[in-house]
């Protein structure tokens, strides 16, 4: 590099390290000087990015990547040493006494956290274009992920603001971490929508640097300067979460009332877990001088851990029919204090892996670069033995229910579930009807049916608005007796105070109310409805309908629509 002037003292100091740390082969093939040089300014300015943005810099990058690929040519387990067993946590179950006791305290410390959606990632193998956010969570409405999550968040700030002091409203903050993959889109999406009726400036929008893996988000936040932002300000808790997941929100009260009955430092959310299913485990490692930590540990490894210590079935359901490791949802609860303490310490930085991917069988050289990655999820391993790591369990059919997998791919294991467009929205129906059938409304059974191949149980299409009825409490106080719901019929209550009872619903039945008005819903309505149409994954349909396999035929509708008036 001899025109050394084109570059900042900063920039001369990079390039000096990476010589030192043995990567002159970086610039061997080098134009000449002179040539080229707007590109060389462009690699040293990108250098100086990386450098600053990475915690310890580049050259602490070259050192962890060393380590890790010398641990993975010499074939070491990165859990050696470590004794896995199953840990203990919570369990919960919807409408318990112990649901809603946590739910009622959840939902009042729910103005004191923060929400932070990881959504750098493109979903690959999802086989969809656009963002995940933008992806219809289910087509009765055409409600997206993220209205989804803001009006959550929403319905939540307005709960716990109205429980705890009234009409003052606290404004919960929501971060997105997005990257160059997503962050135009997430922004176009946020502004042509007047942000889903959020605030702007409660929205944050911080982008990662790929290809390192959701543990970013840690350093990101970390270096934001909104972590102390948010204690100054009084807040107490961080709640992270994934981009496509329509019940998420239904767990979230409870869990956060786990959260500060515990005084867990770390919650994780977690669900019965089928042997081998995609999702990670929560697993209790103790090492041979005693101390143990509760953590997820990768699908992919939880089979082969188990192999090595003594369990020579693996990864296999016990008497339950399920795993005993309960499965990682990747929605984390962090109390704010502990963990900007911890992040004071590490920078932000998560244990890294790699995931090398050799040509032969002498891990010299590889058929694609190997990077540094990190899971948002190993927060916790450079925690001390003294915090206090715990685990939710929900139901699946309350809590879960991502859509990751395109149909082909959804497709592969038959006995694991599909995790695709289609159950994704099937699993709302279910969830909602379920709930409605526990505060007592009689909901008629469901029909199996295929789309793309793949079996699910198809409910009434029930839906309604987070402000409706955002934890059990509350939706029970909305429905009084007497009420059916047949499998054919939809219902969308897109409204604040709406009330059923004596309500026989065989058709479809569409509420609009203003925020003032008091709707009482009764009676016996029956039409025609809306009815799902099977369509052909490779037909010319939009993608976020091939990737269902089904549209939605609309046929015939009572929709009604109330103002400001009181029933
Ligand atoms: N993501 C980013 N940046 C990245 C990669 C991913 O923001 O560089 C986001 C992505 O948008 C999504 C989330 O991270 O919201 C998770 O990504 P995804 O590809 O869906 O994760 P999986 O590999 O399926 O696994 C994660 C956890 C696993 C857990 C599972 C639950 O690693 O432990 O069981 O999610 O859904």
């Amino acid at each position: 590099v001899k025109n050394l002037h084109l570059l900042s003292p900063d920039q001369i100091q990079s390039g000096k390290m990476l010589l030192e740390m043995g990567q002159s082969h970086l610039f061997q093939h080098w134009a000449e000087p002179g040539v080229d040089d707007d590109q060389k300014k462009a690699f040293f300015t990108q250098l100086s990015k990386l450098n600053s943005s990475y915690p310890g810099g580049l050259a602490s990058y070259i050192k962890t990547a060393r380590e890790l690929l010398a641990d993975s040519k010499a074939g070491k387990n990165p859990y050696d040493g470590f004794t896995p067993s199953v840990p203990i946590g919570e369990v919960l179950s919807l409408g318990d006494d112990n649901f809603i006791k946590f739910e009622d305290v959840g939902v009042k410390e729910a103005k004191n956290a923060a929400f932070v959606l990881v959504a750098g990632g493109l979903g690959e193998r999802l086989g969809y274009n656009g963002i995940k956010g933008a992806l219809p969570a289910e087509t009765t409405t055409g409600t997206c992920f993220l209205q989804l999550y803001i009006e959550s968040i929403l319905a939540l700030q307005e709960a716990s603001s109205r429980l705890t002091q009234g009409t003052c409203q606290t404004e919960i903050p929501f971060v997105i971490m997005t990257s160059d993959d997503t962050h135009t889109c997430t922004l176009d999406l946020l502004e042509s929508n007047s942000y889903f009726g959020m605030k702007a400036s409660q929205v944050k929008l911080l982008k990662q640097t790929k290809p390192h893996g959701h543990g970013d988000v840690h350093s990101l936040l970390y270096s934001s300067g909104l972590l102390n932002v948010w204690h100054d300000s009084g807040l107490r808790w961080v709640i992270f979460f994934q981009d496509t997941n329509g019940l998420l929100f239904k767990a979230i009260p409870a869990s956060l009332g786990v959260s500060a009955t515990k005084e867990y430092h770390v919650n994780s959310l977690a669900v019965p877990r089928k042997a081998k299913e995609a999702i990670g485990g929560i697993t209790k490692l103790t090492q041979s001088d005693g101390r143990s930590m509760v953590i997820n540990v990768e699908y992919n490894q939880l089979d082969p851990l188990l192999r090595a210590t003594g369990h020579p079935d693996g990864d296999v359901n016990c008497e339950t029919g399920y795993s005993p490791f309960p499965g990682n949802i990747n929605q984390l609860i962090l109390e704010l204090g502990p963990y900007i303490k911890e992040l004071t310490k590490t920078g932000g930085a998560v244990k890294e892996f790699v995931n090398p991917k050799y040509k032969d069988a002498s891990k010299t050289s590889f058929k694609s670069s190997t990077r540094l990655e990190c899971m948002m999820q190993d927060y916790p391993k450079t925690l001390p033995p003294s915090a206090r790591v715990g685990f939710t369990v929900i139901d699946t059919w309350l809590a879960y229910a991502p859509v990751k997998n395109n149909p082909e791919a959804a497709n592969i294991p038959k006995q694991n579930p599909y995790h695709s467009a289609t159950s994704g929205e099937m699993a709302i129906y279910r969830a909602n009807s379920l709930i409605l059938k526990k505060a007592g409304v009689q909901v008629e059974d469901p029909v199996q049916q295929v789309f793309n191949n793949q079996e699910v149980e198809v409910w009434p299409r029930v839906t309604w608005k987070p402000k409706w009825g955002i934890t059990f409490a509350q939706i029970q106080s909305k429905v009084g007796g007497g009420c059916f719901i047949s499998q054919k019929s939809t219902m969308a209550l897109k409204g604040r105070h709406i009330f059923l009872e004596n309500l026989t619903l065989d058709g479809t039945l569409i509420i609009n109310s203003s925020d003032d008005a008091k709707v009482k819903v009764g009676g016996s309505i029956k039409n025609k409805g809306w009815l799902i149409e099977r369509i052909d994954y490779k037909d010319t349909f939009p993608e976020e309908l091939r990737i269902r396999g089904f549209k939605i035929e609309k046929k015939e509708q009572l929709e009604k629509t109330y103002g400001n008036f009181c029933y």
